[in-house]
C-alpha cells in the first residue's frame, strides 16, 4: 500500500468533510484530494518518477501538505528540510540526497541561490516573486488544470516514501529512510490505541518537516477522517482559545508547548472550557513528572506521553486511559513493535536494570540513506539500537521508563541538537582554540545549548553574542549555543578523553 493511496481513498469516503482547516480557511477532503491531484500533474512535468528525492523547504503551509502527499502519489520520496537550516546546511542534505528539485519561497531563494546555482538543483518557488527568475508553482499549476492524468501510486510497501535527516554523533547527518509500510503500520498503530476516529478534532500546531507533526499528526489525522485545525505558529494564548471555541478533542505537542500552555493557563481570568477535549499528547523529549502534574492541577488532564525516533515512528506509549498514564514512564510498545532492554554485551538485562532500548516491527526505517556502513552498526541481530537508555518496571507490567541516552545528543524544546556538530563549526572561529558543547537543564527548553570555550593564545577574551551570531550565520537558530562560557583549560581524564559531565556540573 502507498501512504497517499490510503489518505486517497480516506478522501474519497468523506467528500466534502472538512480536513484541515488552515488559519481559517477551510479545504474539505475533496479539497485536498483535488489539489494533491493538480500538483502530482505538475511534480510529473518536472519529471519526477518513482524514487526521485524532492526536497521541500517551506514555511507551514498547505502547499507543503499538497506537495508532499502529491510526490508520494507519483513514486517521489519526500525531503522535508528544518524551515530555519541555513545555506550550508540545505546544500548538505540536497547534494548528500542527491534531490532532482528543490521548492521553496523567494526569501530563501535569494539567501541560497549561489548554493543552487553551484549544484546544479532544479528549483521550484511556491510564491511568484517579480524579481526572481524562477519558475513558480501558481504558474505550473495554471497550466495544469486542465491535465486528466491520474495519480498512479507506483510505490508501495518497502519503497522509501519519506527521506528524514537527523543530526549524528559524527557531526554528518544522516538521511533515514522510511517507507510506506514504515508509516502505514504506525499510522494505523496510533489510530486504534488513541481511539482515533472521524469525530475527532485535532489542533495541529508542530512544524510539518518532523515526525512529530507530519507523521504523527497529520497522517494520523487523515487516516481516521478527522479534522486538522492548523495554525502557523504556536502561541499559547491562542491555543487555550482555540480548543475551546473550536471543540477541539486531541492535540499534540513538545514538553516545551506544554510548560508554556501551563504558564499562560495561570494567568487566563477565564479558564477555557475543554469538555471535548479527549487527550493532549506529548513527545519527542522527556516530560518531567513536575509538569505532568503541574498541567493536571491546573486543567485536570492527565498528558498521554509517548516515545519515538524518527528511524521508528512512535514506538511506545501510555494507556489511552488517563489512570493508566503514569508520571515520568513512556508507557508499553505500541501493538506492532517489540522492545528489549539490552547490557553492553547485548544480553537482554534483568527487569528493572537500565540498559540500551532495542526495537523492531513493521515501524522501523529501511536504513541510512547511501550509508551502509552506519545502517548496519545501527542494527543487531535484527534489532534497532535506538541508542537511548531505559528499564522495565517488572511489578507494573514491564512498563517502560527512559533513562538517558548513550548517544551524545541534546533535545532543545522537541528539536535535537547534536554537539559535534557545533563543535566543528565553533572551533573555525578565529578565537577557538577548542569547545564542547553541552546541554544544561533549562525550564522552557528541557536543555538549553551551552558551549564551554577555551581561547587562543593571544585573545584575552572574546565577546559572546559575536561568537552566538557566528553560529547562527552558519547554523539553525535553535542549534546555536544560548550560553558562551569561557575556561582556561577542558578537564580530561588521564586517556585525553574530555570529562563533559565535569562541564555541566560546573556550570549548571
Ligand atoms: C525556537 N528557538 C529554539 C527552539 N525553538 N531554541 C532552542 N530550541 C528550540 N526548540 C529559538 C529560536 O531560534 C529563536 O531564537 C527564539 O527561540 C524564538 O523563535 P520562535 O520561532 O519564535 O520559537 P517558538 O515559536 O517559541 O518555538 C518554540 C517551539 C518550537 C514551539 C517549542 O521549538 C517547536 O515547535 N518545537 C517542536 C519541535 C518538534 O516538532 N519536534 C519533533 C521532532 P533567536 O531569537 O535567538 O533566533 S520529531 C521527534 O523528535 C521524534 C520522532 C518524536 O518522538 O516525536
Ligand atoms: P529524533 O532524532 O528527533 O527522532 O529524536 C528521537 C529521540 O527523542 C529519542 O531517541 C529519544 O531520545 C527522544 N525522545 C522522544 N520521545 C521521548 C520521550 N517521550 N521521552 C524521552 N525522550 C524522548
Amino acid at each position: 500500500m502507498n501512504l497517499a493511496l490510503k489518505i486517497h481513498e480516506v478522501a474519497v469516503a468523506y467528500g466534502s468533510k472538512p480536513a484541515i482547516i488552515y488559519e481559517g480557511k477551510n479545504y474539505s477532503y475533496a479539497d485536498i484530494d483535488k489539489e494533491v491531484g493538480r500538483y502530482a500533474v505538475v511534480l510529473k512535468q518536472l519529471g519526477i518518477g518513482v524514487g526521485d528525492r524532492v526536497a521541500f523547504q517551506l514555511d507551514k503551509c498547505m502547499e507543503f501538505i499538497f506537495l508532499h502527499l502529491a510526490n508520494m502519489s507519483i513514486g517521489g520520496v519526500t525531503l522535508p528540510l528544518n524551515s530555519g537550516y541555513k545555506t550550508d546546511e540545505v546544500e548538505y542534505f540536497i547534494s548528500d540526497s542527491g534531490s532532482s528539485l528543490f521548492i521553496t519561497d523567494g526569501e530563501r531563494y535569494r539567501a541560497h541561490q549561489p548554493m543552487l546555482k553551484k549544484l546544479g538543483v532544479k528549483t521550484v518557488l511556491i510564491n511568484s516573486e517579480s524579481e526572481v527568475e524562477v519558475v513558480t508553482l501558481s504558474t505550473l499549476l495554471e497550466a495544469a488544470e486542465a491535465e486528466t492524468k491520474h495519480r498512479d501510486f507506483p510505490s508501495a510497501d518497502d519503497d522509501v516514501a519519506i527521506i528524514c535527516y537527523t543530526s549524528g554523533t559524527t557531526g554528518l547527518s544522516k538521511g533515514a529512510m522510511i517507507t510506506h509500510r514504515n508509516l502505514i503500520a504506525n499510522m494505523v498503530d496510533l489510530k486504534n490505541i488513541w481511539q482515533w476516529t472521524e469525530n475527532d478534532i485535532l489542533l495541529h500546531i508542530l512544524p510539518l518537516f518532523h515526525v512529530h507533526g507530519l507523521f504523527v499528526a497529520l497522517h494520523g489525522s487523515l487516516n481516521a477522517g478527522s479534522t486538522v485545525i492548523m495554525h502557523e505558529r504556536f502561541e499559547p494564548g491562542r491555543v487555550w482559545k482555540t480548543l475551546a471555541e473550536e471543540n477541539c478533542t486531541l492535540m499534540m505537542g513538545v514538553p516545551t508547548i506544554y510548560q508554556r500552555l501551563v504558564n499562560e493557563w495561570d494567568k487566563l481570568p477565564n479558564k477555557p472550557d475543554l469538555s471535548e477535549m479527549r487527550v493532549f499528547i506529548s513527545g519527542s523529549a522527556p516530560l518531567s513528572v513536575n509538569l505532568f502534574a503541574r498541567f493536571e492541577d491546573a486543567t485536570g488532564f492527565r498528558i498521554l506521553e509517548r516515545y519515538g525516533m524518527t528511524e521508528t515512528g512512535m514506538n511506545t506509549s501510555n494507556s489511552y486511559y488517563p489512570a493508566g498514564r503514569k508520571p515520568g514512564s513512556v508507557g508499553f510498545p505500541l501493538p506492532g513493535v517489540s522492545l528489549k532492554i539490552v547490557d553492553g554485551k547485548g544480553r537482554e538485562v534483568v527487569p528493572g536494570e537500565v540498559g540500551e532500548v532495542l526495537l523492531k516491527g513493521d515501524n522501523i526505517f529501511k536504513g541510512y540513506w547511501q550509508m551502509p556502513e552506519k545502517t548496519m552498526e545501527s542494527f543487531v541481530d535484527g534489532w534497532f539500537r535506538s541508542g537511548d537508555l531505559g528499564y522495565q518496571d517488572p511489578y507494573d507490567g514491564m512498563r517502560i521508563y527512559l533513562a538517558g541516552r548513550s548517544k551524545e545528543l541534546i533535545i532543545t524544546g522537541g528539536y535535537n541538537v547534536y554537539p559535534k556538530e557545533i563543535e566543528t563549526v565553533l572551533e573555525t572561529h578565529t578565537a577557538v582554540k577548542e569547545c564542547a558543547v553541552m546541554g544544561l537543564p533549562d525550564e522552557d527548553f528541557g536543555e538549553k545549548v551551552t558551549a564551554v570555550i577555551v581561547l587562543k593564545e593571544g585573545f584575552e577574551k572574546a565577546d559572546p553574542v559575536e561568537i552566538i551570531t557566528f553560529c547562527k550565520v552558519r547554523l539553525a537558530a535553535y542549534k546555536c549555543p544560548k550560553t558562551i562560557q569561557f575556561i582556561d583549560e577542558l578537564p580530561r581524564n588521564a586517556m585525553g578523553k574530555m570529562q563533559k559531565n565535569q562541564l555541566i556540573e560546573m556550570f549548571k
